[in-house]
């Protein structure tokens, strides 16, 4: 995995500066509200590359067909295209074979395929589920239902006040109890980065499974899950430019081989009667019914895009914009960031004194600026910082410093506003 540091991608000239790769987003060209649409929103989703809409409505256009079934040519294509897309996300994470990579709807029915599929045939009293207190809810409820299902005990790791893991807590936490650590590469509302390679290591040292919640991870690195070791891998295609409705579940062949089907259907089997049924294999036997084919051929189309860019050229650019954006926030009156990690990717949190940050974003939204406001669906974040929400800008490989110039801008209308 490499995330830049900040410091180390400002020090090069602006060969880093990837945002002229915004005139690809046909949707970035637009006004909103009589302004330019500054897109700040893509830890939400991230707009569509002309690349990728296009692949989609070819599909539509030329191919559309079923997959794995017909033996007619569009039923082949349509395989051939879907099974491509496969081998993409193969290369692209570096796993051993594309057995390994399931397809979803998104991280979070991968996280929920773990939790019920390997969760409730191995959980029982007494064994333990370790999360931290800076996961998205879907990296939380899922493994809470599982626990409750099955008499297991959910431990969560505390963070700091800069929103980083407490790593002494994790370790007192960690023993022959723990079955699984499930945590997230990078936090949604914080942008923190986690140390994965220590906390793989130091999970599986007591013979703990390490899922990662690679949602914020994956567009934003390149990620190699071999050297990592993960055991799981989620992500969703819509926050990688690809389509939504569509994401990945990276999975160790051996485990994923012994764990039994998540949902029964059609295109998961090798012979159904009524006395039993023999499942497909992997990775079909997690794929039950007629899976989004259009979204998975145009998760492969993301891939290409951002591999002909380069994920590693786009962690240099996104840091610099990082930087960049934090000290010009840090620069307006009143405003605390949340959120302070060493290590960062993508995200500035932040609340201003004496405003809202739903009325934050009402406001900066008048002047074409596009950012999040609420919990991010990590209501303990907001819990552990004491407050109900924040304002979030997030970044992606278009983002640009004009972008950050005109938030700041907006920003400095919400303060007149509200004096
Ligand atoms: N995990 C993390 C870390 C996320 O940021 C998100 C979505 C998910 C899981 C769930 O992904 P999904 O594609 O299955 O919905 N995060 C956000 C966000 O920050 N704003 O909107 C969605």
């Amino acid at each position: 995995m490499h995330i830049q540091t900040a410091k180390a991608a400002s020090n090069g000239a602006d060969s880093w500066d990837l945002s002229r790769y915004a005139a690809d987003f046909p949707i970035l060209a637009q006004q909103v509200r009589g302004k330019p649409l500054v897109y700040l929103d893509n830890a939400a989703t991230t707009q569509k590359p002309a690349a990728v809409i296009r692949t989609v409505s070819e599909f539509y256009e030329q191919h559309n067909s079923n997959v794995h079934r017909g033996v007619h040519l569009l039923s082949q294509r349509a395989t051939q295209l879907y099974e491509d897309s496969r081998e993409k996300v193969r290369a692209f994470l570096n796993a051993a074979s594309t057995k390994e990579i399931v397809f979803t709807r998104g991280t979070t029915e991968a996280i929920n395929l773990v939790a019920s599929a390997w969760g409730r045939e191995t959980l029982k009293p007494g064994d333990e589920v370790l999360i931290s207190w800076m996961e998205h809810h879907s990296n939380i409820v899922p493994w809470q239902m599982v626990c409750q299902q099955t008499g297991a005990t959910l431990k969560v790791i505390p963070i700091n006040d800069a929103g980083e893991l407490d790593l002494k807590a994790f370790e007192s936490l960690l023993s022959t109890r723990t079955k699984m650590l499930a945590i997230t590469a990078v936090s949604n509302a914080l942008g923190t980065v986690n140390p994965l390679p220590t906390l793989i290591e130091k999970a599986h040292g007591v013979g703990a499974l390490v899922l990662v919640d690679g949602a914020q991870l994956i567009p934003h690195a390149a990620v190699d899950v071999q050297a990592l070791d993960c055991d799981f891998l989620a992500f969703s295609s819509h926050k990688l430019y690809g389509p939504t409705g569509v994401g990945v579940l990276y999975g160790k062949e051996a485990g994923l081989h012994a764990m039994a089907p998540y949902q029964g259907g059609g295109d998961m089997i090798r012979t159904v009667s009524f006395e039993r049924t023999t499942y497909a294999a992997l990775p079909n036997k997690f794929e039950a019914g007629t899976p989004n084919i259009a979204g998975a051929i145009g998760l492969g189309a993301a891939i290409d895009y951002v591999s002909g860019i380069g994920m590693n050229a786009i962690a240099q650019h996104e840091a610099a914009i990082l930087e960049y954006g934090t000290a010009q926030l840090l620069a307006v009156p009143g405003l605390r960031m949340i959120g302070t990690a060493k290590r960062k990717a993508g995200v500035l949190s932040f609340v201003l004194e004496g405003v809202h940050p739903h009325d934050i974003g009402t406001i900066v939204d008048m002047h074409g600026v596009a950012i999040r406001t609420g919990h991010h669906c990590a209501q303990p974040v907001m819990d552990r910082f004491r407050i109900p929400a924040t304002a979030r800008a997030s970044l992606a490989l278009y983002s640009s410093r004009a972008d950050i110039d005109a938030l700041v801008r907006a920003l400095s209308k919400v303060k007149e506003v509200f004096g």
